[in-house]
């Protein structure tokens, strides 16, 4: 049987969800993209119609030698790892995986808030380390979470469902960072708004729930941290880069703030060198914001979803740049 489509997918589908996939395209599956098996990569993309992974780095220059691309379906909600304006620009439709992941981010920045406070990781392992001789006393205290001030820089849905826990839950005051008021937000949680300068100054847990974008690029920055109390904690489950990593690595040393709870990095993996994995007042993940195994399946559907609707012609879920597909594909 001719399968008029060609599909490369890279890490993270099911069985079956690559067979969904290869009974109406031929797939080019990949585990993993790296300098091995780059060349067999671009060979399988130079003939692509779809394209669909999780946090796949495409390039312009890559992009320049797909010439029968026509839909990217990422298997994550961010997608500051893809050109949006040249796949726009190429009438390219992209498409992500929102909604699908964003309780199980909240609940990965509460881990993070209650491992932080309450210094879970750093405490874990003195137990482990036999260090637990005695009674622990006030140099092993940690802090309360209940009734702390909750600052959201970014009330998007991620956002708003860490105020929900953090208010619901927790009892906490909520302000929050955003475009424009989240009336929901106020009436249900008491939510505030506020603007950076002040979110920084009056909270006691800081949580980034932004996307990564030129907007945001070292929005907490040196200036940022000094605003912070210094008991207050930085948590980050958005991009690393929406921190500026080395003016967040003096402020922790010098104790400007109190502590970190970090899920993402300006470089990632995050090098093993990096003196926030030495530090005892800092928790840190490795990327794991989404990754549940309920979630990660869902989320892989979803793009499954996208990238079969797009080609099929009955219209993708959560596509981003929408417009694409209104002028590229359902005039087709
Ligand atoms: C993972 C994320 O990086 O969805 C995102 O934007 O950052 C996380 O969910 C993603 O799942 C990788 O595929």
């Amino acid at each position: 049987q001719i399968k008029p489509w060609r599909i490369v997918a890279v890490r993270r589908l099911s069985e079956a969800q690559l067979e969904a996939l290869s009974g109406m395209a031929e797939v080019d599956y990949f585990e993993d993209v790296d300098a091995s098996n780059h060349a067999d990569f671009m060979a399988a993309l130079s003939k692509a119609h779809g394209l669909i992974g999780g946090k796949l780095k495409l390039s312009e220059a890559m992009l320049a030698k797909a010439p029968a691309l026509q839909v990217v379906a990422t298997i994550s909600v961010g997608y500051d790892h893809l050109p949006l304006e040249a796949l726009s620009r190429r009438g390219i439709l992209l498409c992500n995986t929102p909604d699908v992941l964003t309780e199980t981010t909240a609940d990965t920045a509460f881990a993070l808030i209650m491992a932080t406070q309450r210094r879970l990781v750093e405490l874990s392992n003195l137990v482990r380390d036999g260090g637990w001789h005695a009674h622990i006393g006030p140099e092993h205290f940690g802090v309360d979470v209940h009734g702390k001030t909750l600052g959201i820089v970014g009330a998007g849905r991620i956002g708003a469902a860490i105020a929900r826990r953090g208010a619901l839950g927790f009892g906490m005051p909520i302000l929050y960072t955003a475009a424009s008021p989240k009336p929901a937000l106020e009436q249900e949680l008491g939510a505030q708004r506020r603007d950076l300068e002040a979110l920084l100054a009056q909270a006691d847990i800081v949580c980034l729930s932004v996307p990564y974008n030129a907007d945001t690029h070292h929005l907490i920055d040196a200036d940022a941290l000094s605003l912070m109390k210094p008991t207050a904690a930085l948590v980050n489950v958005a991009r690393g880069k929406v921190v500026d990593e080395p003016a967040l690595i003096e402020a922790l040393r010098r104790g400007r703030i109190r502590a970190a709870g970090l899920d993402v990095f300006a470089e990632e993996p995050l090098p093993a060198d990096s003196p926030l994995s030495a530090m005892d007042n800092v928790v840190v993940a490795p990327h794991i914001g989404s990754a549940t195994h309920e979630t990660r399946d869902a989320m892989a559907q979803l793009a499954v979803d996208n990238l079969v609707g797009a080609l099929v012609g009955s219209g993708p879920l959560t596509p981003v740049n929408e417009d694409v597909w209104r002028r590229t594909f359902s005039e087709a």
